[in-house]
């Protein structure tokens, strides 16, 4: 009865929470459990490769405050996206304050996050009251929250006690507002099966190369989808890459291609990983 061995779809019906829900049912409906990150920094190019990709993600991940030309435009644009490519939006904040500076910084501002990020994700740092503060702006809308509970990167300090923390905050969160986690492994049933049917996310993910030169650490969509049990991949540069390389630069209509290309590949790689998790 591990969750492992479920199906998606089969998990739709566990969630307390609305943007989990819909989010298990796009993947098992596009046969996607692909997020691409897209951390570029101008309207066009976020714009050009959600609509490149979005036939194959169930998720786009977006750090909104490191696009230069930002304004609610774009946030229209990438919401009209995602209803035509059928995708949802999550905006990778990290939120790491007291409750009350964060249930600001995640309903107001320049971003206004709340209003069309289905899903974000927080550090437990400050402790509970961060998960109460973002639930305050973020529950009524019926968003989703995921915890920090392990980091992709080299010497991160997201280990032992501390990520159990994570894992306990999000069983004993009585709202459902909190969903899941970002983890490298399926940190929810290390001691055991969870009685919570929680999302696990992951980053850290490429095919070509094991890392970057500022700690970041890849693996691949099967070491992370059926050796470690996590549900969904995060890719970023293994597919936007291209863009960032002088022939990429040069040639936009190419480069499209190739992150097309490229989307599609880590979508059947993290899907046949999936497949081959619930048959083994
Ligand atoms: O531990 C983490 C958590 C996150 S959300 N490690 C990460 O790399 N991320 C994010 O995933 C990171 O901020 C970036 O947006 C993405 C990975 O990008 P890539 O280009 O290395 O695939």
């Amino acid at each position: 009865n591990s969750i492992v061995k479920k199906t998606y779809g089969s998990r739709v019906s566990s969630q307390a929470n609305a943007a989990a829900k819909q989010l298990l049912e796009t993947m098992e409906r596009k046969k996607s459990n692909l997020c691409v990150s897209i951390d570029v920094t101008n309207k066009s190019d976020l714009l050009a490769v959600a609509e490149a990709v979005g036939p194959d993600v169930c998720l786009v991940k977006t750090h909104i405050d490191i696009v230069e030309d930002f304004d609610m435009d774009l946030v229209e644009k990438l919401t009209a996206l995602s209803k035509e490519h059928d995708f949802m939006i999550f905006e990778d904040r990290k939120f790491a304050d007291i409750g009350n500076t964060v249930s600001l910084q995640y309903s107001a501002g320049v971003h206004k996050i709340a209003s069309w990020s289905h899903i974000t994700n927080a550090h437990l740092v400050p402790g509970p009251g961060i998960i109460s503060g973002l639930a305050k702006a973020g529950e009524p809308l019926g968003r989703g929250l995921l915890l920090l509970a392990e980091m992709s990167s080299a010497g991160a300090l997201t280990k032992g006690d501390y990520t159990k923390a994570c894992v306990q905050a999000a069983k004993d969160d009585k709202s459902g507002f909190v969903c899941g986690f970002i983890a490298m492994s399926r940190v929810d049933e290390a001691d055991g099966p969870c009685e919570k049917d929680l999302l696990v996310l992951t980053p850290g993910v490429g095919l070509d190369v094991k890392g970057d030169a500022l700690g970041q650490q890849y693996r691949t969509p099967d070491q992370v989808v059926r050796q470690s049990g996590c549900d969904i991949i995060i890719v970023g540069r293994g597919i936007y890459g291209v863009l960032m390389t002088e022939e990429g630069k040069a040639d936009k209509v190419t480069a499209m291609n190739k992150v097309r290309e490229q989307g599609s590949r880590y979508k059947k790689a993290g899907w046949d990983a999936y497949l081959a998790r619930i048959d083994d």
